[in-house]
């Protein structure tokens, strides 16, 4: 019997542009020869070639894809959700790491850093030969960022950094950390060289979700920059919320690959498994389930195109980005996890790609904004309360 793939019966591809087809399917080839036959095992060790992944994926041209100038692509919003849709197909390790790269460190230098800090930095972060990361986050201030105790004194000219992030993507083989610290005129960021004394990143351990990444603990241990070390145009927490607008973006798309991945593998899996008589995709039960995942994995694709042409247009303010965020990776952990039935026993191992998405998708529902948080972005915009504190 004939069968269709579910983004066909959405008529999915007939909304891209040639162009954004092109960048899709060049991402895709890639990620299904180059990464998708190591990262089971990448999972299992808990362990990536961080560096020369950085290094193909500067060569691919995703690094910062989406922004203008200084070695980067250029490309529209939406062929840079799709390029995150791919590499989230293979894992959300991966497409953490480019979000990380272009979307959180390479834009924050680029909105708000100065001429020569673009020079500087951007163009070796665009061909993968300088990794960033981006640490906002503290061990006790993850969904209230105005609550971070790491300080940045003034001594002299010099700025000197003291505190502890923590859970930040990257954070191990970066060459440059973007920190957010607090100063006597609020929030300020700072490009901190990984090299420089009293800074160490040492790696978390132990994790069952995006294994196939590196998250650390950024340590500033009285760490003396340069006054220019300092992002000149980011002032207060919306410097560093409006990067998260960025990387939250590549999310919306990215978390939809996670979950294309997972229903591909329970619709083969289910045409080839035979149970009692019948295969297993012939039972109604199975076929609901199909039929539900589609209808959501469709509706989340609509809604990132959506979401994307509106940023293209300029008219994506952040409560938009909470929209398609919380609905994606929630309908993204809900197929991982349904598709997990559907693969019995087989389900639970690294054989198959499914447990491994489900997991990842736990921290991509609680990182960029828990789904509580985007729930309470979109209620403050329907009521004007703001329901945080
Ligand atoms: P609030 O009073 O609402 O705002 C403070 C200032 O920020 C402005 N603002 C924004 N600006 C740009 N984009 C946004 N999304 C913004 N949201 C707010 C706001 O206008 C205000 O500006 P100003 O000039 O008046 O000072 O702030 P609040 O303290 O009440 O907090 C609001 C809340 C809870 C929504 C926000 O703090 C929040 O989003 N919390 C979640 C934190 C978060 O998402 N952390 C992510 C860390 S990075 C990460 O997880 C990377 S994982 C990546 C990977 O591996 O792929
Ligand atoms: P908390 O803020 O302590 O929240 C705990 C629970 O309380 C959550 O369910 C939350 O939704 C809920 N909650 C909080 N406030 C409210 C409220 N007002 N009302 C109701 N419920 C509420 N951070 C970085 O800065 N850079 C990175 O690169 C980075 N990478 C990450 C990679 C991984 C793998 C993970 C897991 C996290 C990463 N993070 C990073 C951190 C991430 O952004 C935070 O974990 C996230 O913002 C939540 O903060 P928290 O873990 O401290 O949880």
């Amino acid at each position: 019997a004939s069968s269709v793939h579910p983004f066909e019966l959405f008529a999915i591809d007939g909304l891209l542009s040639d162009e954004e087809l092109e960048i899709q399917r060049t991402v895709r080839t890639m990620g299904e020869r180059e990464l998708r036959p190591h990262v089971a095992d990448w999972f299992e060790e808990g362990q990536i070639p961080a560096r020369d992944l950085a290094k193909r994926l500067g060569e691919l041209g995703v690094l910062g894809m989406h922004l203008e100038g200084y070695g980067c692509a250029g490309t529209n919003a939406v062929s840079y959700g799709l390029a995150c849709l791919e590499l989230e197909a293979v894992d959300s390790g991966l497409r953490s790491l480019v979000s990380v790269q272009g979307s959180l460190a390479m834009y924050a230098i680029w909105k708000y850093g100065s001429e020569e800090q673009k020079q500087q930095w951007l163009p070796g972060m665009a061909a993968g030969d300088t990794i960033g990361c981006f640490g906002l986050t503290e061990p006790d201030a993850g969904s209230d960022p105005g609550s971070m105790r790491t300080t940045a004194k003034r001594q002299g000219t010099d700025w000197v950094l003291s505190g502890t992030k923590m859970w930040i993507t990257n954070g191990s083989v970066a060459d440059v950390a973007v920190v957010w610290a607090r100063t006597d005129e609020g929030v300020r960021g700072f490009l901190v060289p990984t090299d420089t004394p009293g800074f160490s990143a040492p790696e978390i351990k132990k994790k069952l979700s995006l294994r196939a990444s590196v998250t650390s603990e950024l340590v500033l241990d009285g760490v003396r920059l340069p006054a220019d070390a300092m992002l000149p145009e980011a002032r207060g927490l919306s410097g560093p919320l409006g990067c998260l607008n960025e990387a939250r973006f590549g999310i919306i798309f990215g978390a939809l690959g996670a979950a294309r991945d997972c229903l591909e593998t329970a619709l083969s899996y289910a045409a080839g498994r035979e149970v009692f008589t019948r295969s297993l995709a012939s039972y109604q039960l199975t076929q609901q389930k199909l039929a539900d995942m589609t209808l959501e994995l469709g509706k989340g694709m609509l809604l990132a195109l959506h979401l994307g042409r509106l940023k293209d247009a300029g008219e994506l303010p952040p409560e938009r980005v909470s929209l398609g965020k919380l609905n994606n990776v929630r309908e993204a952990l809900d197929i991982a996890r349904q598709c997990r039935t559907i693969l019995g026993a087989n389900g639970i191992t690294l054989e198959y790609p499914v447990i491994r998405h489900a997991n990842n998708l736990e921290s991509v529902l609680t990182y960029e904004g828990t789904s509580e948080v985007h729930t309470l972005v979109i209620g403050r915009a329907l009521t004007g309360e703001a329901a945080f504190r």
